[in-house]
């Protein structure tokens, strides 16, 4: 299904003074209105593969009507998203589930809709039919030699995918670790992770860079084996210049300061960039800024500022994905609003009055701190973000035209009820 400019502009045209009006109150309240708009419309925020489905829990899955059946399909619903917000302009391949048979063809397609590749994810936490020995008990972790071996190979056929198409990171999230106190070594299990990652870091492109993402539970709940930042610094200090560490919001206990992580890590230069989604318990993949969007903008201010002053490109030099994943809402809707609470809560980073909140914490004075960051996040950037979709040719209100396109059901008369994207 393809979204006609000439829809898009219709549509917007309905609530053009609308937005004037509200775009001209932003113009004369906020200071530097226009260079921000610029940014915000720079900023591209990938969109993974694996969210074009509806996500399921442990307990099931309801699956979707109209998801996309094959890898061109989900470039195609990329495509709708990017040609709707025109701010997510690339998808990232997780594999197996994302085999790129006919590269051609796949670059083609993602070329006409103007998206690039993005990381490629390797899947070593699940056992696939033609696989010879199982993950049950670890990937590069595992006491077995020939097990990581398997996994060792899974990664680097990977990297070779994501050659195929452009990619130029892996990102490696492991699930291996313990469910039971004594089950594992964690001495050993550390050192043998260390070990296959250095296979996997030797055949890494000149030009590419892996992403080691940290998760503190689940599936193994008792410990896992790249638990939290630390584990991933370790790892990526060991092998070199081109391994990261990956943030992915709800990969951290209850109350942990993730804006404090980032500022240094991303100071040492050792952050790759975020998996996005929201939760209130663990790893609840839920819509960006639905549960704490003052987390997310609290983030978004330790990154905006810690970018300037290292004077790194916004939208170039960290990687902004979406990780979010979950069972009710359409999820090319879900994914629009995600988006767009990115895009709200790095539009509220920039206009924090940085100067006056260093004078502030300079002070010790946390009153004025508060209120400098508050007044930010209290502002309204909702019309410089659809100010900057519409200068880029987007919609100024995306759920709004995707909901009057009649998108889904379309899909569904393109696809069938009965499909089933591939994910968790
Ligand atoms: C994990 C992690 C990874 C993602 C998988 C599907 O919890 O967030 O980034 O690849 O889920
Ligand atoms: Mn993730
Ligand atoms: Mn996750």
């Amino acid at each position: 299904m393809q979204v006609k400019k000439s829809l898009i502009s219709e549509h917007n045209d309905l609530d053009i003074a609308e937005h004037q009006r509200r775009y001209e109150w932003a113009l004369t309240h906020i200071a530097h209105c226009d260079s921000i708009v610029e940014k915000v419309a720079a900023f591209q925020i990938t969109i993974p593969s694996w969210a074009l489905g509806t996500g399921g829990t442990r307990f099931g899955r309801f699956a979707g009507a109209g998801e996309p059946r094959t890898l061109l399909e989900k470039i195609d619903d990329v495509g709708l998203l990017h040609a709707i917000s025109r701010s997510s302009g690339s998808i990232s391949l997780h594999f197996p589930w994302d085999s790129v048979d006919d590269a051609p063809a796949v670059r083609t397609r993602a070329i006409s809709l103007g998206l690039q590749f993005d990381a490629v994810n390797s899947n070593t936490f699940q056992d696939q039919p033609s696989q010879p020995l199982s993950y049950k008990f670890g990937s590069l972790s595992h006491v077995d030699k020939a097990v990581r071996n398997q996994a060792v190979e899974h990664n680097i056929e990977t990297i070779r995918q994501g050659e195929l198409v452009g990619s130029k990171a892996l990102t490696l999230w492991l699930s291996d670790g313990s469910c039971f106190p004594g089950q594992i070594n964690f001495r050993r299990s550390f050192e043998r992770t260390l070990e296959s990652m250095k296979q996997i870091y030797r055949a890494l492109p000149a030009d590419w860079n892996m992403y080691i993402e940290y998760k503190a539970f689940e599936p193994n709940m008792y410990s896992t084996t790249v638990g939290d930042w630390g584990y991933s610094h370790m790892f990526a200090s060991k092998l070199g210049k081109q391994a990261l560490t990956l943030v992915d919001l709800g990969h951290h206990l209850p109350s942990t300061n993730i804006e404090q992580i980032v500022a240094i890590l991303m100071m040492e230069g050792k952050l790759a960039g975020f998996h996005f989604n929201d939760s209130k318990y663990g790893d609840d993949d839920l819509t960006v800024g639905s549960i704490n969007p003052y987390q997310l903008f609290l983030v978004f201010c330790e990154l905006v500022r810690g970018m300037d002053e290292q004077k790194m490109n916004h939208a170039q030099d960290l990687g902004w994905m979406i990780d979010a994943s979950h069972n009710v809402k359409d999820p090319l809707e879900d994914l629009l609003q995600s988006v767009e609470a990115i895009q709200i809560a790095y539009a509220q980073a920039l206009i924090v009055d940085s100067q006056a909140l260093f004078q502030a914490q300079e002070a010790n004075d946390p009153v004025a701190a508060q209120e400098v960051l508050q007044a930010a996040f209290r502002t309204d950037v909702r019309p410089i973000v659809a100010e900057a979709r519409r200068r880029a040719g987007g919609a100024l209100r995306p759920i709004s035209l995707f909901r009057s396109m009649n998108v889904r059901a379309n899909l569904i008369a393109e696809r069938g009820s009965i499909t089933r994207s591939t994910g968790l």
